[in-house]
């Protein structure tokens, strides 16, 4: 009202249609959608619910999907079922399905799936764009490897990329910023040709034991966009790759100096930042030693510099760690701070029990409980860093 002074901190707004959760990609795969069901078991038995704004965002259709997305492909979404898929069939390699490792499976509800999860992206978007709020939260997007026509890496429809193109009509500048421990290919290659998106990666990169690079195998410091210097996007990508066993210490040191720089030279006017909990220490497919606070200090760091945020999810494997990540995350978003015992009385309370360490709490210790000797030297992270400024220099501002 007239003489009355905007409440401080950040409105928050929580972009989530619980029917995400009833998905399943098959009892074998990594990626288990009701890992949402316990983040939101643990935001609400917070109370985390009462510093925010509640959206249950209705599916994205098909013609929003188009805004990225190729028509053929997105027919070909929205009418594959594991009935009649033909897994020899060209089209079906060619949109990404299939192969050895069949990272993307076609399962029961998929086009239902990826409707939703975009739909909560563009939902919290619209909100930024309106100024509904400053910080717009959705855990089930992130899905930030697939590409216009190719679905690669558990990630069908880009909800990353949907969300930054409907900033893009009211900022001239969106950072984006990835915190998962895989390298996000698809967001970068879907901007490489505009200065107006800055994509900045985090991730573990290198060549395994058995000769495999850690997927999706691009990344690298040098990779930096086109290098043909009439193409606008040039110098509008940062990679940071890492390798095994960072630790809480020098991670937050490179994310606070790498980011940082990128925030103040490139002053963009929205952030986007994927939150993937694939990065915490513990996790199934992931490298890293990291505990929740240091990945939360990403996102404090991020919320520190007061701009629009789109901040969404991603990977993570370790069902129980995701939800204790998120559900921080979203108390570091209202500024709230949580007591690490948890609440009783959380339905699905088993989960979170029973582990060696840090059984009923929120904030377990989660250095090294997957052991991955540390290959990050100071040395190493020190050249990196210099690398990464040295980098910054190419993008003209
Ligand atoms: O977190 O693991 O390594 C966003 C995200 O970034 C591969 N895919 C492909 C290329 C050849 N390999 C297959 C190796 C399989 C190793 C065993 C799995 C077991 C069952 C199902 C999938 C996997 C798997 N797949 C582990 N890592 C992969 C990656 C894709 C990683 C996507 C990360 C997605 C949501
Ligand atoms: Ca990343
Ligand atoms: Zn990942």
């Amino acid at each position: 009202e007239y003489g009355m002074e905007k409440p401080k901190g950040y409105s928050v707004s929580f972009h989530y249609n619980p029917h995400v959760e009833y998905h399943h990609f098959g009892s074998s795969h990594p990626m288990k959608p009701w890992r949402l069901t316990l983040t939101k078991q643990l935001v609400l038995a917070y109370g985390l619910e009462y510093c925010m704004e509640l959206y249950e965002p209705r599916p994205a259709t098909f013609d929003e999907l188009a805004i990225f997305h190729d028509r053929e492909y997105l027919s070909f979404l929205s009418n594959v079922t594991p009935q009649n898929a033909k897994p020899d069939d060209p089209a079906y390699l060619s949109f990404g399905f299939g192969g050895e490792s069949n990272d993307c499976p076609v399962f029961d509800g998929l086009w239902n799936y990826v409707s939703i999860y975009s739909g909560a992206s563009m939902n919290a978007a619209w909100n930024l764009l309106n100024k509904q709020s400053d910080i717009a939260i959705n855990w089930s997007g992130g899905l930030h490897h697939a590409k216009k026509n190719v679905a690669s890496g558990f990630c069908y429809i880009n909800d990353i990329v949907l969300a930054i193109q409907l900033l893009l009509t009211q900022n001239q500048r969106v950072l984006y910023i990835d915190i998962d421990v895989h390298h996000g290919d698809g967001v970068e290659a879907a901007f490489e040709s505009t200065d107006r998106v800055f994509t900045l990666s985090y991730h573990k990169f290198g060549i395994d034991r058995n000769g495999y690079p850690f997927f999706p195998g691009t990344g690298n410091i040098n990779e930096m966009g086109p290098t043909d210097p009439t193409n606008r996007g040039k110098g509008h990508s940062l990679n940071i790759p890492i390798d095994d066993g960072i630790d809480d210490d020098q991670y937050k040191w490179l994310f606070k100096t790498i980011t940082g720089a990128v925030i103040n030279k490139y002053n963009p006017t929205a952030i986007v930042m994927q939150s993937g909990a694939d990065s915490l220490g513990g996790d199934r497919l992931g490298r890293f030693n990291l505990n929740i606070k240091a990945h939360g200090f990403c996102v404090e760091t991020v919320k520190s510099y007061g701009r629009p945020l789109l901040l969404i999810g991603g990977g993570g494997y370790t069902p129980r760690n995701v939800a204790r990540t998120w559900c921080h995350e979203t108390s570091v978003c209202v500024g709230a701070e949580l007591h690490s015992k948890l609440p009783a009385h959380i339905p699905y309370i088993q989960a979170f029990q029973g582990e060696e360490n840090g059984g009923g709490i929120l904030y377990p210790d989660l250095h090294n409980t997957k052991r991955h000797e540390n290959l990050n030297t100071p040395q190493k992270l020190q050249k990196l860093v210099e690398q990464a400024m040295e980098n910054l220099r190419y993008m003209e501002g």
